[in-house]
Order: C-alpha cells, then structure tokens, then sequence
C-alpha cells in the first residue's frame, strides 16, 4: 500500500482505549492537529505514521476514523531517551527561551538520531512515487533531511509547532548544525511566527554558511528551501456550533450555580508546563484579594491544569509547587465553600471544556512562551455574545493576532494585577468592541486556512522533479 499523502508526526491522531469488554480499541484523540489535517487526509487518501503511547514493536496498519494510521513501536529507552530526554529535556525548554535548563546529554541524542531515523524509513516506506510527506514538529526535526536522502521524488513539508529560538539561545546546542542541516531537507518548512522563520533563515546562513534572501534558503546542490509563518489556528466553526448546544449551554449554567455564582469567574486552562505561567499568574491574582480589591464572594478562579509529561522530574516539581501554592492561598483566603481557586488537576472532554469558556469572564493565558496557544483562541470562538475579557501574553504567538486582549507581561506580577483588576472592572461596551474584533479575526484565520496554506505553499515547491501535485481538501 502507497499513499500520496503521509502525515508523520510523534503521536498518531488516536488514543489507545480499553472497552469494557477488556478488548482494545482507538478513539479519536481531541487535539486541534488531527481536525486540521483531517480533510487534507481525506481529499488524498492519506497516511499518517505516529507512536500510539506505550511500549512495544510495531502494531500492524490500521484504519481508524476513515484515517490509514502506521504506528510506530517504543522500546522504555526511546521513551525515557527519545521522548522524555531529547524532546521534552533539551529541545523544549531550549526553544522556549530557557524557561527551564536544558540538559544535554550525548545517549539523549543517539537515541533521537535512533528514533528520527525510524520515523524517516517507514515514511520512506509508504509514501508513493512523487508523494508528499508532511512531518511535524520538534521531536522529528531530522527527518526531512533522512527522508530526502531515502527517497529524493518525495515533496517534503515541515512545520514546527513550538517557538524556533534567537540565534544566541540555538547557539548552545552541541548539535546545532545536524538540527538545522536536518530540518534543510524539506523544501518548505512552516513557523507558527515570522520572527521564527527569520531566526531559522539567519542560524542556517551563519552556521551552516548557505546563501539566503528572505524567507529562501540556496543550497549547493541547487535545491532552494523556503521558511514561512503559518500561524495554526482552531476549527473556529465547530466550536462555535458546540458552544451553541443546549447540552453546553446548560452546563455553563450549571458550573456557574456549583461555583456560588460570583460576580466574575476567571479561568485558566492548561496543560501542566513550566512554560505556561500558572504559577504566576494565581499569585497576581490572589495579591488582588489580598490586597482587598474584590474577595471570594465576588470571584473564583478556576485553574484546569491537564496532567502532561509526568515521568519527566521538571513536570514533577512544577506539579508539587503548584499545590502547595494554591493550598497557601486557598488556606490564607479561602471561606467555607468559597475557595479563591477551584483547581482541577485533570482532563476533560471537549464539551466540558466548551462549557468552562462559556462559563468564564476572564480568560487569563499567561505563557512565558508558546508557539501560538490554542486555548486562547477556543474561548475567543466560544464568546457568543461576544463578551468576556482575554488576557494574554505577549509572548504567545496568539498576541500577534489578538491584539484586543489584554496583552500582559507575565514576569511582571504588578502588570498582570493590573490588567486582571482592569478586565474585571472593564464596561460591557469595552468587552464587546474587543470580543468583536477577536471574533472576526478568529473565524477568517480558521485551522482549515491553515492546513490549505501550508499544503498550496508546498505543493508549489518546485524543487522535486518528480513531485505530484497534492488535492487541497475538499470542505462544504
Ligand atoms: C503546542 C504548542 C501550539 C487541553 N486540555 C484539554 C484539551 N486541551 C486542548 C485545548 C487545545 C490544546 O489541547 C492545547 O493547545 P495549546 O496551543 O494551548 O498548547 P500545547 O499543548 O502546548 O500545544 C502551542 C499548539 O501546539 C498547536 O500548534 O499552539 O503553542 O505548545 O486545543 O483545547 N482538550 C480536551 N480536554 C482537555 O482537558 N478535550
């Protein structure tokens, strides 16, 4: 079997269940990734390579969803070297401004070399004559460059879903050139930000001394290669539709009453990270009561943090800080069934979620870093009436298009109390011009945008002589 069309990402777009009867099954995991590429998949009869969780050899192709799915097999030492240790201990917090410290360690990266190589063979193995091939994100950085040493027909696409770093932070990497020189074997490689893909663009002419202009890359071999932003985004429709169910609506309703009815429900929705400000920000907001702006009758704010990468000890930490902190400030300032923070460590499905955005005020998304933040822009769609107030960091590559938030520095704790304290006390007349505005740019710069972009930006790429031409997707 050959496919036109191979999506290669670290994880497939599908959860492993076990149904009651003890037999095991696959759902649909809830991501934004899998709704975008979805039709794209369709439109071309699509394959998509990805490690489905766990350890073990390789399963046997299967359909699932109408997808082809090819899962790739994890010893533990891929796992705790590949994943835990390359992905989530070097490059993670080194794309994300140093966060936290990278570690660099020399088995780390022969099991990355290891593992990038497989994703590359089997993707090698399945994409048809001229197909193209669209690999995903920071744990895979090394497989265009493999792939197009396998099969030079193929059309190679890349998009990195986190931050590309300044040159001066890249820089420390004992294996910059081999990450750059690996990422050089697409023809086109997408950022969520144009400052990323100029960041890239200046790193490959200063250490790997290719010739550039703009946004194209000139190798010696005659191939160009072109870096560009193309900023992710939700499929801002369905959320919208899902927002507007009785079911959601009802619901909102319902977490609005169990919280006590409060004058305003502030809500932060993450996953568990140390790049994601959550620390920061419940101090700022607790320093508000503290300092008798409102108290715990008037307002609850609601953190839903999502466990993540939980073998990893950074995560650990981050996870015990945050408890003991919000028992600090719930002990400190909390009444008798009137916490200043509900916290949820756990996960939810995607209606819940929706009733939450539907249920908030103030959406507070305060990243020291984060490519886009999706989060941020599924409140946005959520606002029906348009109404609510966003506050959000600079520093999320959301900022650049929703400008109407409150932008916030989020090492600033005096800054952030401000802003909150002005999104609480904000008009309805001020929160609908702004909500307004977000709205639009929301439903004009939707995921299926996106994926169309990237897929027409690549399929262009002229380099492969071979090369077919790919289908966009096909959407009513
Ligand atoms: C990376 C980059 C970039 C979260 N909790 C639940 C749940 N989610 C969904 C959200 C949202 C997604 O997960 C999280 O996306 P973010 O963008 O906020 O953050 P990362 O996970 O760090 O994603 C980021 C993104 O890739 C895409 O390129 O924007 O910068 O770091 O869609 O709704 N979904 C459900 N239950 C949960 O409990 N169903």
């Amino acid at each position: 079997m050959s496919a036109d069309l191979v999506i290669v990402a670290n994880r497939l777009p599908v959860d492993r269940v076990t149904k009651p009867d003890g037999s095991v099954g696959w759902r649909r995991s809830p991501g934004g990734l899998v709704t975008a590429i979805e039709p794209v998949m369709r439109a071309n009869d699509g394959s998509w390579i990805g490690w489905p969780g766990g350890t073990g050899p390789d399963l046997e192709p299967f359909e699932a969803d109408g997808m082809h799915l090819v899962p790739i097999g994890m010893e533990p030492e891929d796992v705790s070297e590949f994943y835990e240790g390359f992905a989530n201990g070097t490059i993670w917090p080194l794309y994300h401004d140093l966060v936290a410290k990278p570690e660099f360690h020399r088995e780390w990266w022969d099991r990355f070399v290891h593992v990038n190589r497989r994703f590359a063979e089997k993707a090698a193995g399945i994409a048809s004559e001229g197909g193209t091939v669209w690999v995903h994100d920071y744990q895979l950085q090394l497989v265009p460059q493999m792939l197009r040493e396998m099969r030079p027909d193929l059309r190679i696409g890349f998009y990195l879903h986190i931050p590309f770093p300044p040159a001066e932070l890249f820089q420390q990497l004992p294996w910059r050139r081999q990450i750059l020189e690996g990422l050089l074997g697409a023809d086109l490689v997408g950022f969520q930000l144009p400052g990323a893909a100029q960041n890239f663009v200046r790193l490959v002419r200063q250490r790997v001394g290719h010739k550039t202009h703009r946004d194209t890359v000139y190798l010696p071999d005659g191939r160009t290669v072109t870096a560009k932003a193309f900023p992710i985004s939700i499929d801002a429709a369905g959320f919208e539709q899902l927002a507007q169910t009785d079911a959601v609506a009802d619901r909102a309703k319902a977490i609005r009453e169990a919280l006590g009815n409060p004058r305003k429900i502030f809500l932060g929705i993450d996953r568990l990270d140390y790049t994601k400000g959550i620390y920061a920000r419940l101090r700022a907001f607790s320093e508000l009561i503290r300092d008798g702006h409102f108290d715990v009758e008037d307002a609850v704010f609601v953190q839903v943090a999502v466990p993540s990468r939980e073998q990893v000890e950074q995560y650990r930490i981050l996870r015990d800080d945050i408890d003991r902190l919000v028992g600090r400030i719930n002990g400190a300032l909390g009444r008798i069934g009137k916490p200043a923070i509900s916290y949820l460590h756990t996960s939810y499905p995607r209606e819940e979620m929706a009733a939450l955005y539907r249920a908030a005020d103030i959406m507070v998304v305060t990243p020291y870093r984060d490519g886009m933040n999706l989060v941020a822009k599924e409140y946005v769609a959520c606002r029906l009436e348009d109404d609510g107030a966003l506050v959000l960091s600079e520093f999320a590559g959301a900022a650049e298009e929703l400008r109407q938030a409150w932008l916030v520095n989020p090492y600033d704790i005096n800054g952030m109390k401000s802003a909150l304290l002005e999104a609480y006390e904000a008009d309805d007349k001020q929160l609908n011009r702004r909500m307004k505005a977000m709205r639009k740019q929301i439903r004009q710069h939707d995921v299926a945008a996106w994926a169309d972009s990237f897929m027409l930006d690549l399929s262009s790429a002229e380099n492969s002589t071979h090369a077919k031409s790919v289908q966009p997707a096909v959407r009513s």
